[in-house]
This record gives structure tokens, C-alpha cells and sequence, in this order.
């Protein structure tokens, strides 16, 4: 198959869509928000008592962070939101002194918590930082589990050999996924580069970085990442997938040459910082197979798109192989 017979296979000269935005997006922005902000954007999602949490990230006229939580009963509308921030920066940490971003958020049978792990952003560059919570009220900062520029990380739900496991993006000589490997959540080694950004004209050349966890299905691990292509007219924020191997996340199995979800509406164009996709969190419905994924859209305002994982598996299906 060469890229004019595209895997995500054109119907007359239109790509297929794998994910369909919500009629009534954006879904929530900061009118919605019981109290003053500038932007609502870039949330983690995830099932608490039965209804759908995000936990916003709510940006306020300093240009600080902080994120509150919004539940709803079908995920699309009479969002219960917070009257004030769920989880702020707090002083005692400085690591967080210009703000809290991006969360992800994984369910940890094995602690009967939640991970949240989100950008920490220090005055010496962004961390990455892990907090742990039952109930979305109080949360046990466990500390920044890596030191800067780390950004874009989430947790998997459980242990590997014994060792739990981190996706992360560092910033070095580039701007890769990487993943490493834990006994206890606070010591990381093993670091190994798992996506690469693959420059020059490709959609993801510049930059790349994890969106939401990563999705457990029969194939493997399904990931979700931005690609981030630099253009005359700034940065274009953009989708992707790849797959996992089930038992080892460590080993990448297949990647998708072509973004699947990219800024097209006017929302996702315009806003604080134009051309914009960036989700945190996507929801799998075990039993009817429906993905809902939360993004937020311009870092103004947040998306909601759906999709069935048997499209998401037939595409990644058809995407090439990686080598070890
Ligand atoms: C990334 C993060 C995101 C943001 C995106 C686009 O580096 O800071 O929070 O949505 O840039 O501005």
C-alpha cells in the first residue's frame, strides 16, 4: 500500500474520519466556569461512581494553571464543575510555583487510587509530577518524578515483571517519547526512547508527546500522541496512533504514518494559540466499544470527538510494523 491508497482509506477524495466531534462543542469553556478564568482546556477524563470526570486544566489571568473537576452523567452535557479550583499549586512545593498543567489520569487497582500525573511547572522549566487520590478531593502529592524540561506523561494501570511503567517526553536533542521503568513510583531508570519525532516534513518532525494514557485492548496498547509540525505561521498540533506490545510496553509494534485528528473547526483553530488539538484523557465504553475522547481545543475551550475502538484497531492494523 503506497500513501495514495491511504490507510485511512479515502472515500471519493475526502479522508475517513476515525473520530466524530461532538454537535455541541465546544462542550465546555470558560463561560461555563463557575467562577472568573481565562481558558478551560486540556483535560484528563476518566469513569468516577459511574459518571464521566475531567479534570480541566483552568488557566487564570496571571497565566497560572490550576485544575478543577467536571462530572457529568452522559460526558457531553449538565457538567457538575467545582465552585472553586480542585487542586492548586501550593507554595510548600516550588516545583509548582508557576502553576499545575496537562493531567492524566490512571486508575491503580493494585493502590485502589487514582494517579494523577500532570505538568508541575517550576521556575526552572517543567516536571513531571505524580499526586494520588481517592475521591478527586484530597490528593497526596507524591513528588516530581522527573526533573525538567519533562512533560506530556501518564502511568499504566499496572505492573510489568514487576515494575511499573511511565510514558514520558523529555526535551533533549529532540523531542521523543520515552519510557521508564519503577519498583516503588519514585525511582525511574531503565529509560528507553519509545516514539520519535521524525523531523523534516513530517507532521510529527518537531516535536511529540503522549496525549491520553494508554488504552488496553486485545491487540495491544493503544496510544494515543500529538505530533507537533513548526510551520512560517507557528506550531500545528496534531494526532496520532500506535500500538504497544500487550505484555511488553516497552516494545513498539506499529505507528501510523498519517495524523488521524487535526485542527479543522474554528474552535480548535482560533483561540489563545491557534491550530490546536490536545487531549489528556479518552474514556473506552467496554461494553458498546465507544471511545470518547476530551481534548482541549486551541488551549481555549474543550472538545469532545467519539470513535469505536474496532475502527481505532482496524487502522492501526493496517500501519506498518515497527523494528525493534
Ligand atoms: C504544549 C503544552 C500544552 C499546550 C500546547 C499548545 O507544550 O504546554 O499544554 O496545549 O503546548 O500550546
Amino acid at each position: 500500500m503506497n500513501h495514495f491508497e491511504s490507510r485511512l482509506r479515502a472515500e471519493g477524495n475526502t479522508y475517513k474520519e476515525l473520530f466524530a466531534r461532538n454537535p455541541s462543542n465546544p462542550i465546555l469553556s470558560a463561560k461555563d466556569w463557575p467562577y472568573p478564568a481565562n481558558t478551560v482546556f486540556n483535560p484528563a477524563a476518566t469513569i468516577y461512581q459511574g459518571k464521566v470526570l475531567l479534570l480541566a486544566r483552568v488557566e487564570d489571568r496571571r497565566g497560572f494553571s490550576h485544575l478543577t473537576k467536571a462530572v457529568s452523567e452522559d460526558g457531553a452535557s449538565n457538567w457538575m464543575i467545582d465552585k472553586k479550583p480542585t487542586f492548586e499549586s501550593d507554595p510548600a512545593y516550588p516545583e509548582e510555583n508557576w502553576g499545575i498543567e496537562d493531567p492524566r489520569i490512571t486508575y491503580v487497582d493494585e493502590l485502589g487510587k487514582y494517579a494523577v500525573i500532570y505538568t508541575a511547572y517550576s521556575e526552572s522549566g517543567p516536571t513531571v509530577y505524580l499526586t494520588l487520590t481517592e475521591d478527586f478531593i484530597n490528593f497526596e502529592r507524591q513528588g516530581a518524578i522527573m526533573p525538567p524540561e519533562d512533560k506530556d506523561a501518564a502511568l499504566f494501570p499496572k505492573r510489568f515483571n514487576g515494575k511499573w511503567l511511565l510514558i514520558h517526553r523529555p526535551i533533549g536533542h529532540g523531542a521523543h517519547i520515552w519510557i521508564s521503568a519503577s519498583s516503588n513510583l519514585k525511582d525511574w531508570g531503565d529509560h528507553k526512547i519509545l516514539i520519535t519525532s521524525r523531523g523534516g516534513a513530517w507532521w510529527d518532525g518537531s516535536k511529540v508527546g503522549l496525549c491520553a494514557p494508554p488504552l488496553e485492548t486485545a491487540d495491544g496498547w493503544l496510544i494515543l500522541y500529538h505530533g507537533v509540525r513548526v510551520t512560517a505561521a507557528g506550531a500545528i498540533y496534531r494526532l496520532g496512533l500506535a500500538l504497544l506490545d500487550l505484555e511488553d510496553p516497552t516494545k513498539l509494534l506499529r505507528r501510523g504514518d498519517e495524523w488521524i485528528f487535526g485542527p479543522c473547526e474554528t474552535y480548535e483553530k482560533q483561540g489563545d494559540v491557534q491550530d490546536i488539538v490536545f487531549p489528556c484523557g479518552w474514556i473506552l465504553d467496554r461494553e458498546t466499544g465507544k471511545i470518547r475522547m476530551y481534548y482541549g481545543a486551541a488551549d481555549t475551550c474543550i472538545g469532545l470527538a467519539t470513535a469505536t475502538q474496532n475502527d481505532l484497531l482496524a487502522y492501526i492494523r493496517s500501519c506498518p510494523e515497527q523494528k525493534p
